[in-house]
């Protein structure tokens, strides 16, 4: 999902992108932005990110790594099992109202403004309509003073990461993708650091899964994360 500028941007491509570097499988990445999906294979995907692996199509980013995971067993697994499988479920489960929804506040008015200029209209009034706002600048409103308690929002995840480099210990897993895709998102289009300038080990961890598969996340036109 690209932006005016290149860049990709959705939370959901990003975890998608991290299973299929973690399981070592080669993949073509068709950039397309918002208005375009309907256009695209057929009109079968109404969400990035959308796989096609032979004749398979698959959309959404937990059924393409359920079907990678099944499809590919020779290849190193995203899951040691349905246990971690559904534990990770469960952190997604919070994740995403408790995390992502957060950084939506902040930062719903700068993903509008670096989006392609053909997706504008229809980013704005689809947003207002799921997020049940009269407009994104009404929800973005007094985002310098909310900012604290978005940080607060990340205290399990500097909980966790403080007794181990990745929040699936020695070696990362989805629930480190999951989250690491939602930094890299805020990263692609940030006009306010998310992040205080000394927050370990949040700071650390994102430096190391940015860097994972050979710098998969990196790229000179992300803004900064941090306070300078
Ligand atoms: N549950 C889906 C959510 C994906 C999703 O919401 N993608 C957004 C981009 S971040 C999208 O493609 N939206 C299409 C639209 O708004 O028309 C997944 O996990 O893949």
């Amino acid at each position: 999902l690209v932006l005016e500028n290149g860049l990709s941007a959705s939370p959901f491509v990003w975890r998608a992108r991290y299973a299929l570097a973690h399981k070592a499988l080669e993949f073509e990445s068709v950039p397309i932005c918002l208005t375009q999906i309907p256009k695209v294979s057929g009109g079968r995907f109404k969400t990035v990110p959308a796989l096609e692996d032979g004749g398979n199509t698959i959309g959404d980013s937990w059924d393409i790594v359920t079907y990678v995971e099944r499809a590919y067993p020779d290849k190193p697994p995203l899951f040691t099992g349905p246990t971690e499988y559904a534990m990770v479920k469960l952190f997604d489960a919070w994740f995403l109202p408790q995390v992502m929804r957060r950084f939506l506040s902040l930062y719903i008015l700068d993903i509008l403004n670096a989006a392609r200029p053909e997706d504008h209209a229809y980013f704005r009034s689809s947003r207002e309509a799921f997020l049940k706002v009269p407009s994104l600048e009404a929800f973005v409103g007094n985002r310098e003073v909310r900012l604290p308690e978005v940080r607060e929002a990340l205290a399990p995840l500097r909980r966790q990461l403080s007794s181990g480099p990745f929040l699936g210990g020695d070696t990362p897993n989805y629930a480190d993708y999951i989250a690491l895709g939602a930094f890299r998102w805020v990263a692609a289009v940030s006009t306010l650091p998310l992040l205080a300038k000394d927050d370990e080990p949040l700071r650390s961890w994102i430096e190391r899964g940015f860097d994972l598969y050979g710098g998969i996340a990196r790229d000179d036109r992300l803004k900064p994360l941090f306070e300078g």
